[in-house]
């Protein structure tokens, strides 16, 4: 096949167009692409030489301005008032210079097309002399000239807001020697995940330690955010490990791209990316976070335009489309998906100034403040076309979790301003624990789950998080049962620790039975993984900050060390299929959330109080601290989010 020989407009044949014997075209795909090219360059020197014509050959409108023109230089002084001889004599002396000017300049015009209609020519077949890769480079730049003006006009600076109080974001170093070493102890896993990832996951969502290569599941669609840095990053700068951040701030500022077509789900990247993003801007003032934060909220807003704006559980970043998960009810939503988003978009219109993300929570609530509840029960599922409850299925656990803790927080992040979301949870809990709440024949506290009218006596590992919550949320409690909250807490550390201490790696299993007997212990075989979830850390934590026994940190160490024994691996960290087995296999995934939450609630478990102190901070569900909003100190009440 040889290539196609050009007969452009003045007649002369160009030479074939150069590709070299390597590059040509071995595949149709190329040689399309060439041939594109190769007309689009023929096609716009065409389009410049009409162009060119049109605007320079000579018309009756541009003689008539021409001869004003004239005429005004000719005869500067004339005083049209002096008659019209004299005027005539003049007009009659320019008209021969005029006809002569004319042709003057007609000859110019055309010599000025023939020089464009040449130089167009020029350009074309140099153009087309260039070989496929410098072409290919050509459209390159342009290529990237394009995405760096789209980028420039994304990365608009956003108004200056006050920050609020940013205290505790480097302290923490314990005094006590042993301490110290079991904190620089966590510190050192962290390195070791960041480490792996950073060799063999980088970009990708999560590790495979096991495999040492990229994972992602279908939370994050077929896209490769790097959630591993993004969900890492403050737990990196609260135990300084700087380099390692500026790292992750590097990769997250050249490569993090929301523009893909993938379908994500809506509650894991607000907790994970949103949430990491503004925990990483608020502690270190790097302004690429917040823009990023605000770019991908941007994105997942297509979300909510549902008949009730109950967003969907997920959305394509791209297209805007959304969709439930199939194996939710009756195509429901789900309760700890669409209500564990309020604290993120809440500080996404502080930070912005535009209400629109704290409208979209707000209206949440409201539809969910007027619903009928079963026994006072909020059910998981809710249909987002009918505005419906789906099965009647509550659970403190998945699909019912974070609701409840972030009606707590979104109290605790006002400033205790906002009575409405305390008054919800005060309601919430007051019925859980009517509902839910039991003690089990060995006098353990569990939390069960309730299934149309039946309890189901069966804790998961996910349900150990509430331990926290109650400590967290007892002080400001209805008819001063503080007391009481912390005792609750204090009973669903305790039972989640049973629930590793009867286990042969004293790691806890997903879901654990209080039946028959069984007190603690996963009976399926398909609920006796640990998937270095945080939950039960979380709630030894928050026990230590608000009691200080000693018995939280040593169930604190206990753990760290079975993660250690058990769950490490020469590539990373991995999750195990069976706490009950001397030798289990490894499920081969670093979570993302293990850098995010078990080992910062780990670190901060060794740390003193100090550091992120709860007065200032309030955690959003994925352990990413964000700053208490106090309202009355700040610009917010004059804030159109707050209108
Ligand atoms: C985390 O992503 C969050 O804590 C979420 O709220 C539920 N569970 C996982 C970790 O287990």
């Amino acid at each position: 096949m040889t290539a196609p020989a050009l007969l452009p407009l003045s007649g002369r044949r160009l030479p074939p167009l150069n590709l070299g014997a390597s590059s040509f075209p071995h595949h149709r795909a190329t040689l399309r692409l060439s041939e594109k090219f190769i007309l689009l360059l023929i096609l716009s020197a065409f389009i410049t030489l009409c162009f060119g014509a049109f605007f320079f050959l000579p018309d009756s409108s541009k003689h008539k301005r021409f001869d004003l023109g004239l005429e005004d230089v000719l005869i500067p002084h004339v005083d049209t008032s002096k008659g019209g001889k004299n005027l005539g004599s003049f007009l009659i002396h320019g008209q021969g210079h005029d006809e002569h000017r004319h042709r003057e300049e007609e000859e110019r015009l055309r010599n000025k097309i023939r020089a464009d209609h040449e130089k167009a020519l020029e350009e074309a077949k140099e153009k087309l002399k260039k070989s496929r890769d410098e072409i290919q480079a050509e459209i390159q730049t342009e290529k990237s000239k394009v995405v760096q003006e789209l980028k420039k006009k994304d990365s608009k600076p956003l108004p200056p807001v006050p920050l609020p109080n940013l205290i505790g974001i480097n302290s923490g170093e314990p005094a006590d020697p042993d301490i110290r070493e079991k904190r620089n102890k966590i510190k050192e896993m962290m390195k070791h995940a960041w480490d792996n990832y950073r060799q063999y996951g980088w970009g990708h969502n999560e590790l495979k330690p096991i495999a040492r290569k990229g994972h992602s599941t279908n939370i994050f669609g077929n896209s490769q955010m790097g959630a591993t840095i993004v969900d890492a990053l403050d737990t990196l700068y609260i135990m300084g490990l700087h380099d390692e951040f500026r790292e992750g701030q590097e990769w997250i500022d050249k490569n993090l791209d929301f523009s893909v077509n993938s379908e994500v789900s809506v509650f894991e990247v607000n907790i994970r990316f949103i949430g990491g993003l503004l925990a990483a801007y608020y502690l270190s003032g790097q302004e690429v976070f917040k823009i990023k934060a605000v770019q991908l909220a941007g994105k997942l807003l297509p979300a909510f335009s549902t008949p009730t704006g109950i967003p969907w559980a997920m959305v394509n970043l791209k297209s805007g489309v959304g969709r439930n998960w199939g194996w939710a009810s009756a195509g429901s939503s789900i309760l700890a998906e669409f209500g564990t988003l309020h604290m993120e978009f809440v500080h996404l219109s502080y930070l912005t100034g535009d209400p629109v993300y704290y409208n979209k929570v707000m209206h949440i609530r409201k539809l969910l403040q007027k619903m009928d509840r079963p026994n006072g029960l909020y059910p998981n599922y809710l249909n987002p076309r009918t505005g419906r409850w789906g099965q009647h299925h509550t659970s403190v656990g998945g699909l019912g979790d974070s609701f409840y803790e972030y009606l707590l927080k979104a109290w605790l992040m006002s400033d205790k301003m906002d009575t409405e979301a305390r008054k919800m949870y005060d309601d919430a809990i007051e019925a859980i624990e009517k509902h839910l709440i039991r003690k089990s024949n060995g006098g353990l506290t569990f939390i069960g789950e309730w299934k149309n009218g039946h309890l189901e006596r069966k804790m998961g590992h996910l349900t150990c998080f509430a331990g926290g919550m109650f400590a967290l949320g007892a002080d400001g409690s209805r008819d001063d049962k503080a007391g009481h909250y912390l005792q609750l807490g204090a009973e669903i550390a305790h039972t989640c620790h049973e629930s590793y201490d009867r286990t042969t790696l004293k790691l806890g299993p997903e879901a654990f039975k209080f039946d028959g007997g069984v007190e603690a212990v996963a009976v399926r075989q398909n609920e006796k993984y640990y998937i270095l979830r945080p939950e039960v850390i979380e709630t030894y934590w928050y026990m230590w900050r608000f009691t200080h026994d000693p018995k939280y940190r040593q169930w604190g160490w206990e753990a760290t060390q079975a993660i250690d024994k058990y769950c490490r691996v020469s590539g990373g960290f991995s999750g195990v299929k069976d706490v009950y087995s001397s030798s289990p296999a490894y499920d081969d995934v670093q979570q993302s959330f293990f850098l995010a939450e078990t080992l910062k609630y780990l670190y901060l478990l060794f740390s003193n109080d100090d550091l992120l102190p709860l007065d200032n901070w309030v955690f959003n569900t994925e352990a990413h601290p964000l700053p208490v909003l106090r309202l009355a100190n700040t610009t917010l009440s004059g804030n159109p989010a707050y209108r």
